[in-house]
């Protein structure tokens, strides 16, 4: 410990006097955070030498998972977490006359990524080191990630995130590895010899620059690399031009290049075919391709075992284009026939899919991809050609079947069929998520090949989401279940249950919940100057906003309960603080309009002395993973209400019962597997099933309950009229009751609201009984351990990459 905390303290010296000349007393804060990132880096960059020549000398297979989304979030805790030098760093930065708290604080976010998808990545990454399973991630260094969201007037403003002022301390930048991508310009074949030689020429070419991002595993020296390709303009200028005096047009193909790695496309859940987002993907792609298929044949000298050596797993199908650029690389530049070209790219490639949603689902205009890439285009076409062929065979021509199914249909490309007919597996994020891939949204698909349908359910990082973010809880569970062991055995979490009965122990539980509450609500008031009430229930919704993700269904909710304690002042009623944190797409007017009711809602709330010490509504700004990473451990009910079939999996779920949070929830993603190992008694479920809502909505009309529901109708007339800062919500009125451009609630709100209300009312009567309660959340946290994240990579090494991996 004093050893490595002295060494600590010479690198980070050294590191300041060479990239900054100075010395500790001179150096900045930003300074010391960066000098630590680098003196991390660079002990992880050593190892990754180490772990990459392993790799190569024993031929293991490697795994590639490719996403357009990371959200890692920040880098110095965990990766001094992971190398075991937590506490020595602290030691040493405070050694060297800094506050280390205060430090570690000023990291940005890595926010690389909207929500759910890009922080599954990034927790996979995580395991998938700490498995020792060789492996890489890919994705686009974006100069802006996720928008930082501020509240003015009520209503949601994007700024802008330039992470990489401070977090570029973790890159190192490999100009040596940087590839060439080209786009536009025209075909030719030429015959020669008898080999039929495609010509792409007059194309537009745009340098992908690897950054690459070490990642420390758990107790391991193993560790893999988070690859971001930077995009750049082979030349500086076009002197041409600038010869011609015509200086602004002299610099438009570098400003077109340096464009494709800008932004992070900020919907969620939602396809928008814009032409720079495909350019971002195809960007991504052959980069990426390029890059692994180079080091294939550095290894091995040939491709034709490409598939033996390497898996890639497709993070939705936004990197889709792997299956035709990578047949591209095979047949045009390594001289592969078709079939064998075909029968690599289709024992290669693996597609998860995380959402059903239609709005989501990939559809990119034909002209689109012709235009911006032809060559790809065409293998495209003969990829739709021969699937369509079978599919007619297996279906005897069945054109109802043949239409469905297809590759390229109306003028669109569907990048889901086009995963289906060129992976080796596809699989869904949750038991009822891959029910709904195989027996609804992939029927006929599954029925020429149900062994490609497989579920592997999401998992979280839990060294992330439990032991370093609940210091607390941390210490009792390694008090209780015998030390550290269950940082790589999430299973021992099962142990805790022995003390279900433990008074002690519960009352532990307890506090340690009460100083989170009592953390969280400090950080609260510094960020945002609001004071939370500490002795009130903290029942959290934190997630993406979305229609689906049913936020105005805990609004109506809220609305209800202020009702109610306006007509019964003296009400006895458990105090009760409602926590709100969501970005919106900036596109996306309903939900930027729902933030906006929130926080009308919480200004009408927390000014009525009514309210005082019992009911607080707070919006809270920016969420975001370092937010969640102080929330989480805080929080003592779990909103998870999306409408059954429509949440994929969701992971906020299983942050929230990892940390001891009792759920609220439909039986919805991976809410349905909770359940399972819950049992009725430790989680509160309401709300109609999956099958339920298929069979409701045809013939569902809201505007009847709206009639003939006293109560829900005075909640719905309040939001109509909205609050004492006079907006009025007229719009989502209209737009739940009769509908408005659109099928009346679409997500069945106001069927559910009666039964949402008597979960609430439940869960708040078992929080009377604190004993009982704490029971409940000591069985959440028990028999969580199988939504860690080790268990789901196992899951994707045993079932799809057959790689092994460290048990
Ligand atoms: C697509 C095309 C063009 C622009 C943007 C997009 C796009 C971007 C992000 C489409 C979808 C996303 C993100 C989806 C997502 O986060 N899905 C969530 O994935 C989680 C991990 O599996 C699940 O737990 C959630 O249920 C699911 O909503």
């Amino acid at each position: 410990m004093t050893d490595h905390k002295e060494e600590l303290k010479k690198a980070i010296k050294q590191k300041l006097r060479l990239n900054y000349g100075c010395t500790e007393q001179q150096a900045s804060d930003a300074e010391m955070l960066k000098a630590c990132a680098m003196v991390l880096r660079d002990i992880m960059a050593e190892r990754g030498v180490q772990s990459r020549a392993q790799t190569a000398r024993e031929e293991k297979r490697k795994v590639h998972y490719m996403s357009l989304e990371f959200l890692m979030g920040r880098s110095l805790m965990k990766n001094a977490f992971n190398l075991n030098l937590l506490e020595p760093l602290r030691a040493a930065v405070e050694e060297l006359g800094f506050d280390a708290g205060r430090i570690f604080d000023m990291e940005p976010d890595a926010g690389l990524g909207n929500g759910g998808l890009g922080r599954l990545a990034a927790c996979y990454l995580d395991s998938m080191t700490t498995l020792e399973i060789p492996a890489t991630g890919y994705s686009i260094c974006y100069e802006l990630g996720i928008f930082k969201q501020k509240i003015v007037d009520g209503q949601q403003v994007e700024l802008p995130d330039d992470w990489k002022n401070l977090g570029d301390a973790w890159l190192l930048p490999k100009p040596q590895e940087t590839e060439e991508v080209h786009f536009g310009g025209k075909v030719r074949t030429r015959w020669d010899n008898g080999h039929l030689m495609v010509i792409h020429e007059d194309y537009t070419r745009v340098l992908a620059v690897p950054c690459d991002m070490e990642i420390a595993g758990y107790d391991t020296d193993h560790v893999n690399t988070l690859r971001l390709w930077d995009a750049k303009s082979p030349k500086p200028l076009d002197m041409k031009l600038f010869g011609q005096g015509q200086y602004l047009q002299a610099g438009e193909e570098q400003a077109m290049a340096n464009v494709i790695s800008k932004i992070l496309y900020p919907e969620d859940n939602h396809y928008e075919g814009k032409s720079l987002r495909l350019k971002q993907q195809y960007f991504f792609v052959s980069a990426t391709i390029q890059s692994i298929t180079r080091q294939h044949i550095q290894t091995y000298g040939t491709l034709k075992n490409f598939h033996e050596k390497n898996v890639i797993q497709i993070n939705d199908t936004h990197p889709a284009l792997v299956i035709p650029e990578l047949m591209r690389i095979l047949i045009d530049d390594a001289g592969l026939s078709w079939g064998e070209a075909w029968h690599i790219t289709t024992n290669a490639v693996a597609y998860t899919n995380h959402t059903v949603l239609a709005e989501a689902l990939e559809c990119w205009p034909q002209r689109l991809i012709e235009l911006l890439l032809p060559r790809v285009w065409q293998i495209i076409q003969e990829i739709a050609r021969r699937w369509q062929a079978q599919v007619a065979h297996f279906y005897h021509d069945d054109p109802e079947k043949v239409e469905k199914m297809a590759i390229i249909w109306d003028g669109t490309v569907r990048m889901a069929n086009l995963c289906i007919a060129g992976g080796m597996a596809v699989n869904g994020v949750s038991a009822l998520h891959s029910d709904i891939l195989r027996h609804d949204v992939f029927r006929d698909a599954c029925a020429m090949e149900p062994e490609k349908f497989k579920n592997v359910t999401n998992g979280i990082d839990h060294r992330r989401w439990l032991a370093q973010i609940n210091p607390g809880l941390d210490k009792l569970i390694r008090e209780l279940t015998g030390g550290d062991a269950y940082l790589t055995a999430p299973q021992k979490l099962r142990e805790l249950e022995t003390y279900a009965e433990d008074e002690a122990v519960l009352k532990r539980l307890e506090r340690i919940k009460q100083e989170n509450k009592e953390n969280f609500a400090r950080f609260a008031k510094r960020q945002q100057g609001v004071v939370l009430n500490t002795d009130a229930i903290f029942d959290v919704q934190v997630k993406r906003l979305h229609e689906y993700k049913r936020q105005l269904l805990n609004v109506l909710h809220i609305i209800g309960l202020y009702q109610y304690l306006q007509d019964h002042p003296q009400a006895e009623m458990v105090p009760h603080v409602f926590l709100f944190g969501a970005k919106a797409a900036p596109g996306y007017a309903v939900a930027k309009r729902i933030i906006q009711l929130i926080n009308s809602l919480a200004d009408e709330i927390n000014h009525n002395p009514i309210c005082k010490d019992k009911l607080q509504v707070v919006f809270l700004e920016n969420y975001r993973v370092t937010l969640a990473e102080m929330l989480m451990p805080a929080s003592e009910v779990s909103q998870q209400i999306s409408t059954a079939g429509k949440e994929a999996s969701g992971t906020g779920n299983m942050k929230f019962m990892m940390n001891g949070a009792l759920t609220v929830g439909t039986l919805d993603g991976a809410n349905v597997e909770m359940h399972e190992v819950l049992g009725d008694e430790n989680i509160f479920l309401f709300g109609l099933k999956a099958d339920e809502v298929a069979r409701l909505a045809p013939n569902y009309d809201p505007a009847l309950l709206y009639e003939r529901d006293p109560l829900l109708r005075r909640v719905l007339d309040q939001l109509r009229h909205g609050f004492r800062d006079g907006v009025s919500y007229e719009d989502l009125f209209q737009r739940l009751v009769y509908g408005s451009g659109c099928p009346a609630d679409q997500y069945l709100l106001l069927a559910d609201f009666n039964a949402y209300c008597a979960a609430e009312q439940r869960m708040a009567q078992v929080y009377r009984d604190r004993k009982q309660w704490n029971q409940m959340s000591l069985r959440n946290i028990a028999r969580s351990g199988i939504f860690a994240a080790d268990r789901a990579i196992g899951q994707y090494a045993d079932t799809i990459w057959h790689v092994p991996y460290k048990k």
